[in-house]
This record gives C-alpha cells, structure tokens and sequence, in this order.
C-alpha cells in the first residue's frame, strides 16, 4: 500500500495518508506503545506505535528492528504537539528494505566525539548526520556557482590529462606511475595545458578537476589528491587583472553559497561573511615586515610557513579581512612560469589567503619563449623534458596569467572547518588509501 510520497520537510497533517521513507534513528519501547524516530534526508518523523491500534506483525516487525535499517513506512498523519513537526504516523503498511547489523561501527546522533579517523573509516554513516551531509550539499552549490560564474565571464570550461610526462610543480611532489613500461606521473595541476591553451585562441579556460601531490605532509591542510579549480587569460595587461577575475569569482560563491545554502548554513550554525571586493594587498616585503615586528626573524626570500600566514593572518582580521592577496614573492620560491618583476628578484606572482591560510596561487606567465627557458635551467630543469609545452611559446604566445584554487580549502575555510578532511567525501593522504 502507497500513500502519498512524502518526506519530512513536506509532510503535512492533511496529507492523511502518507508513505515516508528512511532510516530507524531510534526506538522507544514502553510497553503499550512505541516511538520510533525515522530520519529521511530531511529531517525526522516520528512513527507512533500504540499497541492495540496497529496490527500485530506491523507492531513487531518495527518495534524488533535494529537503529540505522531501512524501510517504509505507509500509515495515518494525526496531529501532535509532543514533536517538531506538529504530527505523528500510525503504521498500517512496513517495508523492511534492509535490516542493519549490530552493533553500528560509530553512533551517528550519539553526542559523543568520534576521532577523524573513525569516521572517515565508516564515511558512509557520518555523512548519514545532517551537518556532515550539509557540508557536500554546501560543496555541490559552491561547484555549480563557479561554473556559472566563470562561464558567465566568457571562460570555456576545459579538462586536460591527468596522466602526464613531466611535472610542473616541482620533482618532490610526483607520484610516478608505470605507463606500459614507461615513467609517467599522475597530473599536480594542469598548468602546462593551460597555459598551451592560451596560444590558441581559446583564450579564457578554466578547469575544474583532481590533482595529485605526493606531499608526505600530515597536516590539517594537506591531502595527496585534491581539486584544483584552475583560471588562465590572455591578453592581460598585468597580474593585477589575474586577480581582479578571482575576487568576481570568489565574491559571487560566498553570496551564492550564503544564499542558496541557507537550510545547511543553519543545520552548520554558521553565517559567511562576505567580504566586498577589492580584496587587501600586501607584497610579500610588506608582509616580512609585519611578522618581524612582531619579534619573528625572517629574511628577505624565507618562505611562509603555517605560523607566518596564521601571523598575517591575524594581522589581516584585526583589520577585519578574511581574503587578502600577497603579491610579488621573491622569484627563487616560485615555479619556472612565473614571470619575473623587471629586473628585480621578486616575481609577478599572487596568494590569495583566506583567514590565515593559503588557498590559492597564480601570476603572470613568462610567455617569451626565452626567457621561459632560461627560468627552467635557472630551477634545474631540463627544457627538453619541457618541449610539447616550449614549442607552444615558439609560434606566437600571447601574455596570459592565471590561477589555481584549492577547491577543499576554499570551502574549509569559508565553513571554518577544522580539517581540510571534513570537506572532502573520501579524502586521500599519506596514510590514507581507503574508503
Ligand atoms: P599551488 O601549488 O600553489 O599552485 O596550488 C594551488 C592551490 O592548490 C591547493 N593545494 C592543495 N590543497 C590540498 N592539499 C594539497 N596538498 C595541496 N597543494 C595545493 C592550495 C593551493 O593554493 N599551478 C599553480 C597555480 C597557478 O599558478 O595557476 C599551482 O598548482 O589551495
């Protein structure tokens, strides 16, 4: 027997008859009669067994079930002001679709902590709580607002291999892989195709997909696949015009995020704040010195650890930002591709920060094939690894800059996630191979 379909966020008392579908959350036994709590993807409906009102084998098959089996559940509204909805369900049809085993490998109402690793053992019950689910939904609006954006800005959604000849990023960080007996590696971004593209007339691309870092580092932060959502134009004046591209991007996702997402931002207790473009500027000199005032010692040319971007960060915050950009890194610590800053050490490049915490970079190119080559013997690189990407600078290269964005990270920190892992359905990292 079907009733009307219906789910927790649109059941009503005068439905009369309904069928729910869903999981046993929770069954409450009390003699004459029974609570069950039934959770769909919406929410919770409670299911109301009075012993001498629901048939016999209906009462026993619910009420022997096991918490997290599933089934359902066809039976009568009748108005209540014990429960959230303001109704409860009388059973008079069951359908038991699976029944779960005992005992479940982690609670998934039960208010105690569960360590990352447990849940992410047993993925497929956390993402059962509904603010671990809301963080995926929030993710899936957050993905469709960037390609709306970005293709509304006349970029041309591209995809290029993942499984590659040469890296980009730098030799520490490649997984190699065995290609039918040949060295190959798995693709850490697509920056050399996207660059290529930008000889070609299809001169605004961008690319959302897996990229892949054979990064040992076991941090909140760091996984060895993640999504690097990729920008690249050409015919742009400066890097200034790279980064203009980002804040329309990054402000339309956190307004459309804000907006669309606003049933799993309240699941989540969270409010974005959206910060109005233009975004702050500090070149990485300014920066230097506002760590050491603040008795660090750094040099001209030291990187950024995670203690220095939590530092500017902070500085940032007092000043009521979250996204900032800092710009001019000092050329030895950036790739090949980079273009330099005239005659000077520094470079044309950007970070995009967001509360403290890297999560994107970019620049200008060099796009004169000289030069390109010179910077790729300058990093100890051999250019005739290089030549499928050199010859497209060969024939008529127009000046381009571009992007990369950890997708993972964008959302951890616009959701102020603990761990870039929470973000990620089945994450990858040094440890970590399965689910
Ligand atoms: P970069 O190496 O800085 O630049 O990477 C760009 C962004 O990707 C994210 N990211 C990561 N996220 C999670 N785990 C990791 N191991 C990881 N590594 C990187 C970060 C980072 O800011 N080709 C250039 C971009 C460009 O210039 O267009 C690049 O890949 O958010």
């Amino acid at each position: 027997m079907i009733g009307l379909i219906r789910d927790s966020s649109t059941i009503k008392v005068d439905d009369k008859i309904v069928t729910v579908k869903g999981w046993i959350q929770d069954i409450k036994n009390l003699g004459g009669i029974s609570f069950i709590t039934l959770r769909d993807k919406c929410g919770t409906i409670q299911i109301t067994l009075p012993k001498k009102k629901v048939e016999e084998n209906i009462f026993r098959n619910l009420v022997t079930l096991t918490r997290e089996s599933t089934v359902i559940i066809t039976g009568e509204t009748k108005k209540s002001d014990q429960t959230a909805l303001g109704l409860e369900i009388v059973p008079i049809d069951v359908k038991v679709c699976s029944r779960a085993d005992t005992p479940l490998p982690m609670g998934i109402v039960d208010k105690v902590n569960v360590e990352m690793d447990t849940r992410l053992n047993n993925r497929f019950i956390d993402i059962r709580r509904p603010d671990v689910r809301s963080i995926f939904e929030l993710r899936s609006i957050m993905m469709k607002s960037i390609v709306d954006v970005m293709t509304r800005n006349g970029f041309v959604q591209v995809h290029t291999p993942k499984i590659v000849g040469s890296g980009a990023e730098g030799g520490a960080t490649l997984f190699k892989i065995d290609y039918f007996g040949r060295s190959a590696y798995l693709a850490q971004s697509p920056q050399l195709y996207k660059q290529m593209l930008m000889s070609t007339g299809l001169d605004r691309v961008f690319e959302i997909s897996p990229a892949f870092r054979a990064e040992k580092s076991n941090t909140n932060r760091h996984v060895t696949e993640f999504i690097s959502f990729d920008g690249e134009l050409a015919w742009i004046d400066s890097q200034k015009d790279v980064m203009s591209v980002i804040e329309i991007v990054i402000d339309h996702v956190l307004k459309e995020v804000s907006e669309k997402g606003k049933k799993q931002l309240e699941i989540l207790g969270k409010k974005i704040k959206i910060q109005s473009p233009p975004y702050p500027v500090l070149t990485y000199s300014e920066c230097i010195e506002i760590i050491n005032n603040l008795g660090v010692n750094l040099k001209d040319g030291d990187d950024f650890g995670t203690k220095e971007e939590k530092i500017i960060g902070d500085y940032m915050a007092s000043k009521g930002k979250d996204l900032y950009f800092i710009t001019e890194y000092p050329s030895a610590s950036k790739p090949f591709y980079i273009m330099n800053k005239d005659d000077t050490s520094y470079s044309y490049s950007f970070d995009l920060d967001f509360k403290g915490q890297e999560i994107s970079s970019g620049g200008q190119r060099e796009h004169r094939f000289d030069r390109l080559v010179s910077r790729m013997k300058e990093s100890e690189l051999d250019p005739n690894d290089f030549v499928f990407y050199t010859n497209a600078f060969k024939y008529g290269m127009p000046p381009h800059g571009g992007w990369g964005i950890g997708i993972d990270r964008l959302l951890t920190k616009m959701l102020d996630l603990q761990n870039v892992r929470d973000g990620i359905l089945f994450p990858r990292d040094v440890s970590r191979l399965s689910p």
